[in-house]
């Protein structure tokens, strides 16, 4: 299996925290692939997602398996199921649910950076950022108070977790999450004790 890749993407990193955790990372190759909003890449947008986004999955037979959550479910399932993602019953939707809250930070916090590092600097929407901001900051407030989560068996949810808070330090590494959110601090410092989650922290700008 191939997985488009890049080491700065937060999405990248949950599949490859999921890959090394359901110990499939031997089994898969890392792809660099350059993709951002206003450059073309017709030939990822022709042979591997018309969404020109990654991390996506190429399996041995030419499938592929898009997006980042799809692939950890992927993952999950190849190694038995039931791993990352609870396999039945409330566990398994909260976990989901968490997820997408999680996903939809991510989602905000790209649009800024986006914002920032794509669009002309005439053209920048001030308050548009600072509400996609506002959400991804929310999020991190609703996790602080998420004891369950915080402390809870590892899973998707505490993968999205962790990478949100190092993309966070890679692109918003003066927002001050760390201060704000005390127990956020403490989780990532526990999480980071997993050789899956240290290897994958984003190499600096
Ligand atoms: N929902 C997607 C989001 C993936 C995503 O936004 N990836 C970014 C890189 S971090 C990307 O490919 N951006 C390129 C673009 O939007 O043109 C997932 O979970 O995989």
């Amino acid at each position: 299996m191939k997985l488009t890749f890049s080491p700065a993407s937060p999405f990248a990193r949950k599949v490859r925290i999921a890959a090394i955790e359901t110990g499939l990372i031997d089994k898969i190759e890392l792809v660099p692939a350059t993709v951002a909003p206003g450059t073309a890449n017709d030939a990822y947008t022709r042979d591997i997602n018309p969404l020109k986004k990654l991390p996506v999955l190429i399996l041995d037979d030419g499938d592929v398996i898009l997006d980042s959550y799809v692939i950890v479910e992927y993952l999950d399932d190849l190694a038995g199921g039931g791993k990352l993602i609870p396999a039945s019953g409330p566990a398994r939707w909260k976990a989901k649910a968490d997820h997408s809250l999680l996903q939809g930070m991510l989602d905000s916090m790209l649009l800024c950076r986006y914002e920032k590092m794509v669009r002309p600097q005439g053209l920048q929407w001030q308050a548009w950022y600072d509400d996609h901001w506002n959400r991804a900051w929310a999020g991190m407030a609703r996790f602080e108070q998420r004891e369950d989560v915080l402390s809870g068996p590892f899973n998707v949810a505490q993968i999205g977790l962790v990478c949100v808070l190092g993309y966070a330090d890679l692109r918003f590494s003066d927002c001050g999450w760390r201060k704000a959110y005390p127990k956020l601090d403490t989780f990532n410092q526990k999480m980071l004790e997993r050789p899956s989650v240290k290897i994958s922290v984003p190499p600096p700008a």
